[in-house]
């Protein structure tokens, strides 16, 4: 095990600044109050190491936050996730299992960023990033059509997009960033025209909904595990808009045609199943998106997310 079997650090983040709905700073109490934290505890085992705090980050929210190349809330985003990183990074460096509750999926530039260094530093090696989305989220701003900041964080860790400016991202050096070679995505279905010239000229690999359709999810997870190689180092980036809006409709940018929840569930397990995972997100739950019939939305968004999380943390071992 390449981290500390039963020590997990939380980080919980209730940050939206990444996109324009409010809400999804909500998830971290509604995935708390759901159990989650606890059942980890009692459940599975896990020596918990929390601050019993959701970070909002309120004294790092810039006063004034103009675009920048397109970006909106570059200042805001920005501190936050490197803040973030520094929080990530302290419980990595320990050995301990990572896991983030989000806010949405911007915060992963903080995340990834943390782990990405003190995998290097503790372990001397380069981690994998498994990235299951709808999305591909690696727009650099110049691509990107919306601006939100939610939709660029892989090409911000991967150095295909870069900011000299230190309080625009420019504090991202060198090791905090990940190889376009170890990332693998599952899931999408919703990539833009420039992230796709993107993902071809970079050979990255990619399963989309129409591969897991004709492999099957169990091939698939062969085949973006065998791609990371045995014993690399996994950090799990699971955006909850991967399953299908039936599974998961309480979030930002739902895309029909998704993963349904077992499916959702084997990848976390398969992840598991390895001995590799150092770091786990959850995010863009959005508690306050309520689209299903009978306000049952919220609700079964944050079960869905807690089941993901539970699977990728060993709950489905007998
Ligand atoms: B998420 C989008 F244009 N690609 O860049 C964009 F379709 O973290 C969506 O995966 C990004 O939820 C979605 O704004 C970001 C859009
Ligand atoms: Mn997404
Ligand atoms: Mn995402
Ligand atoms: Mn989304």
């Amino acid at each position: 095990f390449l981290a500390k079997g039963d020590q997990l650090g939380v980080v919980a983040v209730g940050f939206s600044g990444g996109q324009c709905k409010p809400g999804v700073d909500a998830a971290p109490s509604a995935l708390i109050s759901s159990g989650l934290l606890t059942q980890l505890h009692e459940e599975l085992g896990y020596q918990l190491h929390h601050d019993d705090t959701v970070h909002s980050y309120k004294d790092l929210m810039p006063s004034t936050d103009p675009d920048i190349r397109g970006m909106k809330n570059p200042l805001a985003v920005s501190a936050v996730t490197q803040k973030l990183s520094e929080q990530v990074y302290s419980h990595a460096k320990e050995g301990r299992c990572v896991l983030t509750l989000g806010g949405d999926h911007s915060i992963a530039i903080g995340t990834i960023s943390g782990t990405a260094k003190a995998i290097r530093e503790r372990l001397g090696r380069e981690m994998a990033v498994i990235w299951v989305d709808a999305h591909a989220d690696i727009n650099t701003p110049e691509t990107s059509d919306s601006g939100n900041i939610h939709g660029m964080p892989v090409a911000f860790l991967t150095g295909l997009a870069k900011e000299k400016r230190e309080g625009v991202f420019g504090w991202l050096k060198e090791d905090n960033l990940i190889s376009v070679k170890k990332l693998v995505y599952i899931g999408l279905r919703d990539v833009d025209r420039g992230e796709k010239k993107i993902l071809r000229e970079n050979g990255i690999r990619a399963f989309s909904m129409h591969d897991i359709d004709k492999h099957g999810i169990g091939r698939v997870m062969e085949m973006a595990l065998g791609h990371i190689g045995n014993d690399t180092p996994i950090h799990l980036s699971f955006d909850v808009d991967a399953l299908d809006p039936l599974w998961a409709p309480s979030t930002g940018t739902p895309v029909r045609g998704g993963l349904t929840l077992r499916e959702g569930d084997y990848i976390a397990e398969c992840v598991h199943e390895t001995g590799s995972l150092i770091a786990m997100d959850l995010v863009e739950v959005n508690p306050t998106l309520e689209p299903g019939v009978n306000d049952i939305g919220a609700h079964e968004t944050v079960r869905a997310g807690c089941s993901l999380v539970r699977c990728a943390l060993g709950e489905s071992l007998l």
